[in-house]
């Protein structure tokens, strides 16, 4: 008989996710029959930005999430940057590729040491780290443990890194349309370098080799969490000449696409599993309107389903890193891992070039007026994968903002075909030795990295303040 095993909240992701596994003894083997992905809040940035000065944009939506705000940032200020046609000057797009660059590698590590490894190895028996769910750890992997605590100061380090020339972290208001605020000062320069160098050090002889213990522990790994394999990437780091470190493009039935603006024109999301009214079903970003509704028949997430051709498209380091051809293993939860610590170094060796390019003396804004009216598409990719904001601007104020973010790709819900997300398809055939801690349907869901902060938010609850209570403590 089939069990429902539900986690709510998801717990190490960024957010509130609520997953529901139908597990059921298929062929001889107890595994995921069935499973289900829900952002459990909803997200009002798209409404609260209509009305505003456009400049507002990249200051908000960084508020989107603190741990991905650069991307944020970035998707912003380069759809006001088209909208005005303002591109920033060299020393602009540099600065802007370095503090994103620092967000990625804190973003990473944070990703593997605090959120996932954990699945794999057992924490130090103190709190956070317990209690946990008793399961089987596999042996020999003590050294990755014992490593946590540098990561801690490897993600301060990058985090630091990131204020150098940001001006702060988590979210950094240097970043602009036009450009960039802050300065490549060459004592900012040489502080920078420092960071750089210890984190280059930590991601050649501690993260990777970390990660490839893991991967040789748990090899049947690269066997487990597929999902559909069909992989997108925006593209990020602009480079100069107008091409990306990270190409964009995308990957389905295992042929390579390149991804251009009339593709990305067929990008929609679908309502019909999600609370928001069906006459918004399908539309395409720079129209599609939120407008919520809940409950709503067989509905069960507050994420709209992003579609590219009416499929579902996982987003993320491997589908980057494969889009670009610095990637040739397959679609699966230690593929997963893997794609991303190499990308770590590979953006960490790209900003050592940066920073040798930036020029002291030149200009870091190239000016930008705002336009009456206009429209701007900012493709990027954040840590998590492809990030996109479409703007539209009318007498001067924004009268359209919409997101889709990486995790919308990833935990999105079912669409009007019944096809699972990519997420939900992942989880579906995993081999599930206990129905009550199913650490094997954990391991893949963290192997996306899910953040669901980025793909949706709060409501405010009318009448009652919100009261956060936390055990020993009074309320607050
Ligand atoms: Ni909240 Fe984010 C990233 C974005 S994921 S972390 O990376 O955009 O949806």
């Amino acid at each position: 008989m089939a069990t429902i095993t539900i986690m709510d909240p998801v717990t190490r992701i960024e957010g509130h996710m609520k997953v529901e596994l139908t597990i059921d003894t298929i062929n001889g083997q107890q595994q995921v029959a069935d499973a289900s992905c829900t952002g459990t809040l909803f997200r009002g940035f798209e409404k609260i930005l209509e009305g505003r000065d456009p400049k507002d944009a990249p200051v908000l939506t960084q508020r989107i999430c603190g741990v991905c705000p650069i991307s944020h940032g970035m998707a912003s200020v380069l759809a006001l940057d088209q909208a005005a046609g303002s591109p920033p000057p060299d020393n602009g797009r540099l600065l802007r590729n370095l503090t994103l660059g620092s967000n990625y590698v804190q973003s990473h590590i944070l990703h593997f040491y605090l959120l996932a490894a954990v699945d794999f190895v057992r924490g130090p028996q103190v709190h956070p780290w317990v209690p946990a769910w008793e399961v089987d750890m596999r042996p020999g992997l003590d050294a990755v443990a014992a490593n946590l605590p540098l990561a801690i100061e490897a993600r301060r380090r990058a985090h630091e890194m990131g204020a150098v020339f940001g001006g702060r972290m988590p979210s950094a208001h240097a970043l602009i349309p036009g450009g960039f605020t802050g300065t490549p000062k060459q004592g900012r320069i040489t502080e920078f370098r420092q960071h750089l160098d210890w984190l280059l050090n930590f991601i050649r002889n501690t993260y990777l080799t970390d990660v490839g213990e893991v991967a040789a522990a748990y090899s049947d790994y690269f066997d487990l969490g597929s999902g559909h394999s069909n992989l997108i990437s925006f593209g990020v780091f602009e480079e100069s000449g107008g091409g990306k470190l990270l190409s964009p493009g995308y990957v389905q039935g295992g042929i390579q696409s390149p991804l251009d603006e009339s593709t990305t024109e067929e990008i929609t999301e679908g309502v019909t599993y999600s609370w928001y009214n069906d006459s918004t079903n399908n539309q395409t970003p720079s129209s599609g309107e939120t407008v919520p509704q809940y409950p709503k028949g067989e509905a069960y997430s507050w994420l709209k389903a992003p579609r590219l051709g009416g499929l579902p498209f996982e987003a993320g380091p491997l589908a980057r890193m494969q889009v670009n051809g610095d990637y040739s293993g397959g679609v699966s939860v230690m593929d997963r891992h893997a794609a991303r610590a190499q990308e770590t170094l590979k953006v960490a060796e790209a900003m050592s070039g940066w920073l040798d390019q930036l020029d002291p003396a030149g200009p870091v804004f190239g000016g930008y007026d705002d336009p009456v009216s206009g429209s701007g598409i900012g493709l990027t990719e954040a840590p998590r994968g492809a990030l996109g904001h479409w703007v539209e601007i009318q007498d001067g104020t924004l009268s359209h903002y919409q997101v889709i973010t990486p995790t919308c790709w990833n935990a999105s819900p079912r669409d009007d075909q019944q096809t699972p997300g990519p997420l939900e398809q992942a989880l579906i055939g995993t081999p599930v030795t206990d129905a009550q801690q199913p650490i094997e349907a954990l391991r893949v869901i963290h192997s996306f990295d899910p953040c669901l902060s980025c793909a949706v938010h709060v409501m405010e609850p009318e009448g009652e303040p919100i009261v956060i209570r936390e055990a020993g403590l009074a309320n607050r």
